[in-house]
């Protein structure tokens, strides 16, 4: 597993690369985006609390005890005393102005960007769509020749785009690896997208608890070489109708057997309800 995540890492990956960031008009991803926030924000806020410590520090030097601070007691501020500044708080509204300026920069800016990454992936780069379902408590993943997997396999440097139901409850999806996160609400659908910049296995979690078995709400993510990946994609091709007619039917019967073993006559009538519209929903989307 190659998941590499959290604070250290941010901070040991701020350098050249964000300045390019800044640059660059559009095609960033999730990544780019949170990095470059991370990156400006870090750069920023360590000035302002360089600024802000130097000059408390200049003022206990400046005000501090000495022999002779018996003159300085008179010349120290007082508790509610105003600052008798020169300038008749030019220099306060100054300041004010130049911070207000900044931080209202600052939202528009990261607004913007957010804006532009949630937009979608370009479709000037043929994004690949699959769609993903959550379910109390696994991932179904099935791609648009009707091929349905637990586990995602994506080729490298294409985008991503990931299009998010579920068949319950709540869920979210989320790729820690990818800064990836969306939310999957039964009876409505929201989209996401990521590039995949380097092959290996990474991890997919749940990120809403959603019941007894939410913390082993996982799946595999696997990026693959373009190559390697059109070959098994085209195989998944040839044997798709039977496969994705067999997964469901296998499913439904084990659930209604697991139902029969488990629950009352009543709550199996309940529990039974949504499956056959989940089967009618598969086939129909083939
Ligand atoms: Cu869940």
């Amino acid at each position: 597993m190659s998941v590499t995540y959290g604070l250290t890492t941010r901070v040991a990956t701020v350098n050249s690369h964000h300045i390019e960031l800044l640059l660059q008009a559009n095609g960033r991803t999730m990544n780019d985006v949170f990095s470059m926030l991370f990156g400006v924000f870090l750069i920023l806020g360590t000035a302002v609390g360089i600024v802000v410590i130097s000059y408390m520090v200049y003022n206990a030097y400046k005000y501090r005890e000495t022999p002779d601070s018996e003159v300085a007691e008179r010349e120290r501020p007082q508790l509610g005393e105003l600052p008798q500044g020169s300038g008749g708080g030019k220099k306060l509204a100054i300041s004010l102005t130049i911070s207000a300026v900044i931080v209202i920069a600052l939202i528009a800016w990261a607004y913007i960007v957010l804006v532009d990454v949630e937009a979608g992936a370009p479709e000037s780069e043929d994004p690949l769509e699959v769609q993903v379902e959550g379910i109390q408590f696994s991932w179904q993943y099935e791609y648009p020749n009707g091929h349905t997997t637990n586990t995602l396999r994506v080729p490298e440097d294409r985008p991503v785009t990931l299009i998010l139901t579920s068949g319950d409850v709540f869920h979210t999806f989320g790729i820690p690896a990818y800064d990836l996160k969306a939310d999957a609400i039964p009876g409505q659908t929201t989209e996401t997208w990521f590039r995949p910049n380097e092959t290996g296995t990474y991890e997919a979690q749940c990120f809403e608890l959603c019941g007894s078995g939410h913390s082993a709400m996982e799946s595999d993510v696997i990026v693959m070489e373009q190559e390697e990946f059109d070959q098994w994609y085209a195989e998944t091709g040839s044997e798709t109708n039977a496969t994705t007619n067999n997964t469901t039917d296998g499913s439904a019967t084990n659930n209604s057997t697991a139902n029969d073993s488990t629950a009352t006559t009543t709550e199996n009538r309940l529990l039974d309800g949504p499956a056959p519209e989940r089967q009618l929903a598969a086939t129909t989307r083939q």
